[in-house]
């Protein structure tokens, strides 16, 4: 079965898929492998890896260490051309959809393009959006564009659809890595509504309740990184993979 086919399986049978994005700049080795295995027991549905940028060279490194323990899927979710590897299972093939930077927007592509057909990826198109969260974040500065305001979720909307009437497989509304705010759930509710291809939605869930407010208001994936990067909060990831498993329980 292809990634897309577990993910959208996964969607269809628990209502809302749960992925984790690991950075390979800050977990490695034995601490991955005990994180893998307890992400893997405790329902999560497959690993997103990369970032907006990156700082070690171990990304093969790390998504070998991956596969080596576990059968979940992974998903490069990359910053940058630098990060096609064929060590993984599928990429996020990302376009910035929000943005008006033509690098961006097909640039990058063109070049990762070649890369990805030797390399074997499952390419999973996405239109991402990065949504306003707060402070300025990562992705916006690295990306050089602006968010769409947050109170604007009717921009939202139409850019997610073009995005899918372009063909793009999913669509992603991002707040950032370590957002201080998630995307709005009149935003999530907005656009799902819309759309026919699954919305993802990440940046800046730090509890359980919130990921299950994104799945409510319509979310069909929802990503997780930087809370599990405090490994005292690692007894969490059931909670978090319940929440957003909305078919399987009722209560978060
Ligand atoms: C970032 O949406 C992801 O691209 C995850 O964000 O690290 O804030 O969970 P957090």
């Amino acid at each position: 079965m292809k990634v897309q086919e577990k993910i959208n399986f996964a969607i269809s049978e628990k209502g809302a898929a749960y992925l984790i994005l690991i950075d390979p700049d800050e977990i490695n080795g034995e601490k991955l492998i005990s994180f893998v295995r307890h992400c893997e027991q405790s329902g999560v549905d497959g690993f997103l890896v990369g970032g907006s940028l990156m700082m070690t060279n171990v990304l093969d490194e790390v998504l070998e260490t991956i596969s080596s323990v576990s059968k979940l899927p992974t998903i490069l979710f990359p910053g940058s051309v630098s990060q096609v590897s064929s060590k993984a299972d599928a990429i996020l093939f990302i376009s910035l959809v929000s943005g008006r930077n033509a690098e961006h927007l097909i640039g990058t592509h063109v070049i990762a393009a070649p890369l990805i057909k030797k390399s074997g990826l499952e390419s999973i198109s996405t239109g991402y959006m990065l949504i306003e969260s707060g402070k300025k974040t990562t992705a916006e500065y690295m990306s050089g564009s602006s968010p769409i305001p947050r109170n604007k979720p009717e921009i939202a909307t139409a850019t997610a659809l073009a995005a899918e009437y372009l063909g793009m497989r999913y669509v992603y509304l991002e707040s950032g890595s370590g957002a201080e705010k998630t995307v709005p759930n009149e935003m999530v509710k907005m656009v799902s509504s819309a759309l026919s291809v699954p919305v993802i939605v990440g940046g800046g869930i730090r509890d359980s309740k919130t990921a299950r407010e994104k799945v409510e208001n319509g979310a069909s994936i929802i990503i997780t990184g930087n809370f599990f990067e405090t490994e005292t909060n690692w007894n969490l990831v059931k909670e978090f993979a319940d929440a957003v498993h909305i078919k399987l329980s009722t209560k978060v």
